[in-house]
């Protein structure tokens, strides 16, 4: 009786999971004037539209509708003249069959090598994190691991030093790698942990450890990233639940909108429904107060930021507030393009080029209190926002098939690799 219970009560869940998503559908929308991408953009509060990717008149967005706003959206984009078409027509089936797919990787992969690691496959948090553990036992000599703070519900943030000076050379440029700020993206952390690989267990490039202290910090927001995986596969902002008096109905910050740099004046809202709610301040959130905290810490020898997010082949810098250039406007230009260039050697053709560019001019809207920006503020002289490949369009799951982690690691760390060496010609 006991266990026919446990068996029901467990299929129950299974069958329970993404529910929150049946008869919702996404769309790709294509623009073809900044009006349209304006226009795209005013009709998100009151549609409630949820961009996983921007969309630009030079690359199509993917856009989530509910069910109750998808006649009104339509009809919009009729009005508009927009170009659109439905990217999937039930977003349950998908996200199953992704999660089909990730399980069957697993299967595979440890059938072949023992165990699946956080760069290849779309991992758990307590799995990222025994990787850090693991790691930091295995090479003492070069790693630490830093355990900084509490998330806002409790759990560790982690991250690395790998340095073979212990960080006590000052001439050595600082690199600072981190990702799953916005914790959907879950393309993020592989190519952050892949980071980690190519700095300890596979060093190919000798170069990179003896010029360099690193600092990668694969996810910055644990809550969110643990809520996307278990319960809200769209979760996107932190989980905290202290900025307003809704804090229980709608929980949580847009990290890339709590950064201390012109804060809340533009792409951002004060309605802490949305996902772009910028907190009750600047830095109200701890796990923004960490990667703030680490910037200053090592600002005077911090030659290149990263922060890795997702979707849209884009490398982009300040300013993202307002779209100006800032004084080291050509370094940063002429290295995303390097980095660019190095990613294209190694990528597949039928992935998208990166576009390379200023923030708010790329995708064609500003957005403050972003990652980026606030590093370039701080003096981060090369400051970037990957947006890494992502959503599989034609394909049979909703985001990109796990089989193509191996390959989005490989190719974003050849733009890494470029952008510490150019970091250290200009600015070491
Ligand atoms: O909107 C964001 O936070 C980033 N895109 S995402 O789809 N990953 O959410 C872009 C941030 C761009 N940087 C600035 N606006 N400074
Ligand atoms: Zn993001």
């Amino acid at each position: 009786m006991k266990i026919w219970a446990i068996v029901l009560l467990t299929a129950a869940a299974v069958c329970a999971k993404h529910e929150k998503y049946i008869g919702w559908k996404s769309y790709i929308v294509q623009p073809s004037t900044l009006e349209q991408v304006k226009a795209l953009h005013l009709l998100e509060p009151t549609l409630e539209l949820d961009f996983l990717s921007h969309a630009t008149t030079s690359r199509e967005g993917v856009v989530l509708v509910k069910p109750e706003h998808q006649a009104d959206f339509i009809a919009a984009l009729a009005k508009l003249e927009v170009e659109y078409k439905v990217h999937a027509e039930n977003i349950k089936e998908k996200l199953d069959y992704d999660d089909f797919l990730i399980e069957r990787r697993n299967r595979e992969i440890r059938a072949r090598n023992g165990r699946s690691l956080p760069y290849d496959n779309y991992q758990t948090l307590e799995a990222i994190d025994a990787y850090l553990d693991e790691i930091a036992a295995k090479y003492p000599d070069t790693v630490t691991l830093v355990e900084p703070a509490k998330s806002f519900e409790g759990r560790t943030i982690k991250y690395l030093k790998i340095s073979t000076t212990n960080f006590e050379d000052d001439s050595k440029p600082v690199i600072f790698i981190d990702g799953g700020i916005h914790s959907r993206e879950w393309i993020s952390p592989p190519t952050v942990t892949y980071a980690i690989h190519k700095l300890t267990e596979d060093v190919t490039d000798p170069d990179l450890l003896d010029n360099f202290d690193w600092i990668i910090l694969p996810i910055v927001n644990p809550d969110g990233y643990k809520y996307s995986h278990d319960t809200d596969r769209f979760w996107r902002k932190t989980r905290s639940t202290d900025q307003h008096t809704l804090g229980f109905f709608c929980p949580g910050v847009d990290g890339n909108r709590n950064y201390d740099f012109a804060w809340n004046t533009a792409g951002t809202s004060n309605n802490p429904c949305t996902e772009i709610f910028a907190g009750s301040k600047p830095l109200s959130e701890i796990e923004t107060q960490v990667v703030a905290e680490i910037m200053k810490t090592y600002l005077p020898r911090m030659t290149l930021y990263l922060t890795m997010h997702s979707f849209g082949s884009m490398i982009l810098y300040p300013w993202g507030h307002d779209g100006s250039l800032s004084q080291q406007a050509l370094a940063l230009h002429t290295v995303g393009i390097n980095m660019a260039e190095a990613i294209h050697e190694r990528a597949l053709p039928n992935f998208p080029r990166y576009q390379v560019g200023n923030s708010a001019l790329v995708i064609q809207y500003a957005a403050a209190g972003a990652a980026e920006d606030y590093a370039h503020s701080l003096g981060v002289p090369l400051s970037y926002t990957y947006e890494l490949p992502g959503l599989s369009r034609d394909m049979w799951g909703f985001h990109l098939d796990p089989a193509y982690i191996p390959q989005v690691c490989e190719e974003t760390w050849a733009g890494i690799i470029v952008g510490a060496r150019r970091s250290r010609e200009l600015f070491g």
